[in-house]
């Protein structure tokens, strides 16, 4: 039995005289970049061209995505008036290393931007009145209207 690498810059790996083709790194072959509402839970489910499993391995909001070993990435919701990201421009950053049977391993930096959504009123300066009718008896609105 013999096991030989080929010659330097050759990558084709002989047993017993056959050449036998080493393993391939994984490739992660979903999206890096994501965008999602304030107020709105992010989630997506992360994968790679062959069987692998998912760790995060970096980034500077990492400890705030949860991920699990089958790439299920998820974000709770926020508040883009109030950002908790490292650098509070409300893009989130994470890393994901993905690990194969052969040990071999490939990793994306995955960004999420939260997205502002106009609250409070609609922005036109006019607070918006909601009356509940169920609330209103015995008393008396007087509503100006400009
Ligand atoms: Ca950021
Ligand atoms: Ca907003």
């Amino acid at each position: 039995m013999t096991l030989s690498w080929g010659n330097v810059g050759q990558t084709t790996l002989i047993w017993n005289g056959t050449a036998v083709t080493p393993p391939s790194p994984p490739v992660i072959t979903t999206g890096t970049i994501f965008s999602v509402a304030e107020n709105v839970a992010f989630s997506t489910q992360l994968d790679a061209d062959i069987p692998v499993t998912f760790a995060k391995s970096g980034g500077a909001d990492a400890a705030l995505f949860t991920l699990t070993a089958a790439g299920l990435l998820g974000l709770s919701a926020k508040n883009y008036e109030l950002p908790t990201d490292a650098n509070a421009d409300n893009t989130y950053l994470v890393e994901v290393t993905a690990t194969s049977a052969d040990l071999l391993t490939a990793s994306v930096s995955i960004s999420v931007s939260v997205t502002n959504v106009t609250e409070g009123g609609g922005g036109n300066g006019f607070a918006q009145l909601v009356l509940n009718a169920a609330a209103k008896t015995g008393f008396t609105y007087w509503i100006r209207l400009l």
